[in-house]
Parts: C-alpha cells; structure tokens; sequence
C-alpha cells in the first residue's frame, strides 16, 4: 500500500464494459482493474434509448459489479441522436481525423451535444465522494468536467482522448471549437496519444484561447493551470500472449495454415471506418500484383472490416466503395483456384485473432489518420519469435510514434506502399527477428496497465504506486474462466 490511502477512482466513458468479464487483456479490463483495486464507479450511457424522451432527461441505473458499482443513464431518441450519430460522430469524429469534408455541422447537434453532457453531469455529481479521482474518456464528453465545475465539483479530473488532435486551422473550422477547447481546461490532466497530438493542442491553446506555457507538460489559461501530456495507450501483452496460445488461437492458425499452405498471407483487421485507409489499402494490393506479378497466384489479403456506425452516412459510403474495390480486384486478378482478397464484413472473436495474426507474414495497418491503432501491437505481440511476420504501418497513427521497428509508410501513396508490402514479403528471416524482437520488448515496457498507472500517477502522485503494484499482483494470478472476452477498447 502507499503511504496515503489513495482516492476511489470514478471511470466516465461513453459506454460501460462490465469488469466482471475479464480475460482478453486491454482497456476495459486495465480501467476495470483500476476500478476493482479502489472499489470504483464506472459511469455512462445505460445502452438504452428511450422513444418519445424528454430531452435532457434520462433515468439512472445502478447496479454491482463485484467491488465496482455501474452507474448508467437512459437517453431519449433525439438526445441520443444529436450527441451521439450527430456531434460525437458526425463533427467530432471526423473534423479529429482531419475529414473537413465529411463533418455534418448541424447546429442541432451542438444543442443535444450539451445537453447530454450536462445531464451526465447532473447525474454523476450526487454520487461523488470528496476524494474521488475522476477520469473522463473519449470525445463524446470533453465539456463534462466544465459542466461538473458549473455544479461545484472540486475533485481532481482527468481527461484522455483516445482519437487523434488535428492541428488548430483543422480544429478552428468546428463552429463552437474555441468554446468545445476551452472547456478542457477545466479539467487537471489531459492526456493524449501522441507526442504530434499534444503538440496541436498546446499550439491552439496559445494562438486561439491565449494560454500559456507554465513548465513541463503545464499550460496556463481562464485562472487554470493543466497538465497535458502524452500518454501511448498499450496493449495487455501477457493476456494477448495467452489469448494467442489458447485452443481458438492455435485453431485459426492451423486451419488458416492448411487452407493456404501455398499462399502467402497479408492481414488487415479495423473497424469499417473511413479513418482507417482501407480502400488505399486495396489499392496498395493491387498495385503490388501489378507491379511484382511474382506474387500472383499467391499473395492473400484477408480483410477483416467489422459494421460500425451504420447509421451514419459515410460509413454506408465506404462499405459500398470497399466491396467494388474488392469485387474488381478479384475479377481483374483472381483464377479459379485463388482469390487475392477475401474481405469479410462482420467482427472476428478476439480468441481467434491471434491465431490470424500469427499466420500472417504481413499485417497491414496502414489508416489515413489513427490516435493509437491497438491492432498494430496486437499483431506484434501475436508473433512467434522465431518466425515473426512484419508489420506495415502507417506513419499517421499514433503507434508509428512507438513503433519505429515497424515498416511504416503514407497510406496516400499507393505505390510507395506497394513497395513497402513487397519489401516486407521479402524480408530475410534474421531482419524479421531483430525488428520483432526490438518491438515486442517495447510493448511489454509500455503495457496497458503502465499506461493507466503512469495517467492515474498525474491526476494524483499518491496513486500510482499501489496501483501498479496491485494490477501486477491481478496480472500474475491464473486467468479465471474467460466468458465472453471483454472489448480490448472501449465500446463505441
Ligand atoms: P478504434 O478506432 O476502435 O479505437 P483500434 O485501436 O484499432 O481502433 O482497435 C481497438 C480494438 O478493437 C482492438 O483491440 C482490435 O483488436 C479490435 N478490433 C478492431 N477491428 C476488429 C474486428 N474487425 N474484429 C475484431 N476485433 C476488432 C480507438 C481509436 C484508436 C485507439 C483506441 C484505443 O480510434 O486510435 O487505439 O481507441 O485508445
């Protein structure tokens, strides 16, 4: 134990994953062994939407999840949809990842946008203790902790976003941006992804709202001084590692052997999201086929694309345009014993993904824009030392900042990167080893538990200590009965 009994930890996300359901390693279950080892509260939307709803209004549930309490509130339909499809995904979402022209400024969004964070707001603050430790996630409630200071809350609050910050004349085209970057100031710790992340937004906090450097990691402004700072989120390499030695693992890796015993393999696994470059991708392939007609007949893209956020216009858009790519590439290229790509829309079980990895000689991680990319490490941390694959990565993710053993490219130049692809088939056995080798001890250094311990430890230096000792202790034990995995990031 440290010195000081440290503060019960309050986790506010978008969505709630139950910590009960540990197994698969990542974020819900790092952030669920925080909240275990101090007795915690998780917060957030209930998953419900309630037709006919009041705007502003939503019901409170609460339920135990062992030692953790789960507090969640209802949203009625047009709420859900102003702040969710509409501010959260339709301008945030997009305007983050530098997408101006695919960003809905619906003035109607910003009001639901409000008013579901004030609401969340009114709902948390009872449950608050005085020494509590409070960390918001994700961009959907960057004006949470100004509306909880409007109530009075004193307590420390801390903030991460999980998705890339654009830089400021990217950020300065969202109607309300000075007031939506404003109110991070009212929080005491910011966290980013990246070293390029905190870079844009201490220089729009000085040239849009008149901040000012105050020391390491510190910006001044409106009477506050913030810590922001970047905090690479990991992977749970030890759990990920066990996942990959588990019976579902080594049975997608046999039957993927066998089925493509005279193939070469390539992987690319995302959510079906325009940020992630997956038509550039294809493209990519093509071009290899083209340009190096040796692997014809025997280089296999698998690409796995799960449904995400169906309701919003440019993700219809981009399926379609995937399944022409796809189509066309096949039928160009394709013989009646090979197909190059075989692209499957729906989400693969995290207990097989290992396996795929591992089967790959090539994973293929190339997004236009991401703030970390956890299926980059996840790749890594599936390889077998002796006979590793290599991974292809884009330069405009987060990851690219860590992982620069990795073969990174610009995803918007298709023959560079079908270059770089042949490059990494290529790649002699004793070069496969050596990046590997220098990317995985990288990623154990820098795990999902670091990540949550070295954040908590900036919100409140009496934190970090017992809690990293604790999750050592939890990560040591045999792993229960998995269930159903958890999520390795936050639902969305
Ligand atoms: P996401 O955009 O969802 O997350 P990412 O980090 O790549 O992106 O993936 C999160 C998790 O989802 C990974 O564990 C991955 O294995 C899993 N996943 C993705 N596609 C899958 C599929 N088709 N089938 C099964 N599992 C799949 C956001 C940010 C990222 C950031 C994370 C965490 O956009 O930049 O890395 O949060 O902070």
């Amino acid at each position: 134990m440290g010195s000081k009994p440290v503060g019960r930890l309050v986790v506010v996300s978008n969505r709630l994953a139950d910590p009960r359901k540990p197994a698969a390693g990542g974020l819900a279950v790092a952030l669920g062994e925080a909240l275990q080892s101090t007795g915690g509260l998780w917060f957030g939307w209930s998953g419900r939407i309630v037709e006919g709803g009041t705007p502003g209004e939503g019901e409170l549930h609460t339920q135990q999840a062992g030692t953790v309490t789960l507090a969640s509130v209802d949203l009625g339909r047009e709420d859900y949809h102003a702040y969710y499809d509409g501010y959260s995904n339709g301008v945030l979402w997009p305007v983050f990842h530098y997408r101006l022209d695919l960003a809905d400024f619906d003035g109607d969004y910003i009001d639901g946008y409000r008013r579901v964070n004030q609401l969340f707001a009114r709902r948390l603050l009872p449950l608050l203790r005085p020494d509590d430790l409070v960390w918001v996630h994700d961009y959907h409630l960057i004006p949470l902790a100004a509306e909880l200071r409007a109530a009075g809350c004193a307590q420390r609050i801390g903030f991460f976003l999980h998705i890339p910050m654009p830089p400021p004349p990217i950020l300065a085209a969202i109607p309300q941006h000075d007031r939506l970057m404003r109110a991070l100031f009212s929080y005491d710790v910011v966290g980013f992804q990246s070293r390029t992340d905190v870079g844009h937004f201490t220089a729009y906090a000085q040239a849009e709202l008149g901040a000012r450097a105050a020391g390491e990691h510190r910006l001044e402004a409106f009477g506050r001084r913030i810590h922001a700072q970047a905090f690479p989120i990991g992977i749970d390499v030890e759990a990920f590692e066990r996942l990959a030695h588990g019976r579902e693992a080594r049975d997608a890796y046999t039957t993927t052997r066998s089925e493509y015993a005279r193939r070469r393999l390539l992987i690319g696994v995302d959510r079906l999201d325009y940020s992630k470059g997956i038509p550039q991708r294809i493209l990519a392939f093509r071009q290899l086929l083209s340009s190096y007609p040796e692997n014809r007949n025997s280089a296999t893209l698998i690409q796995i694309a799960s449904p995400s956020r169906e309701n919003v216009d440019a993700y219809t858009d981009i399926r379609r345009e995937l399944e022409r790519l796809c189509g066309a590439l096949n039928g160009d290229f394709g013989e009646l014993d090979w197909m190059p790509v075989r692209y499957i829309h729906r989400t693969v079980s995290r207990r097989r993904l290992p396996g795929l990895f591992r089967a790959s000689r090539v994973g293929v991680i190339t997004p236009l824009r991401d703030g970390m990319n956890l299926v980059a490490k996840e790749f890594v941390a599936s390889q077998a030392a002796a006979d590793p694959g290599v991974l292809v990565l884009s330069r405009f993710t987060g990851a690219a900042e860590q992982l620069e053993e990795a073969l990174l490219v610009n995803p918007y130049d298709i023959r560079g990167t079908a270059e770089t692809l042949q490059q990494a088939l290529t790649m002699p056995l004793p070069e496969r080893q050596a990046r590997h080798r220098a990317l995985i001890e990288r990623l154990r250094a820098y795990d999902v538990h670091a990540w949550c311990g070295n954040f908590l430890s900036a919100l409140d230096p009496s934190f970090p200590a017992d809690f990293m000792q604790r999750a050592r202790a939890r990560r040591s034990r045999p792993p229960a009965d998995p269930g159903r995995p958890a999520p390795a990031s936050l639902p969305r």
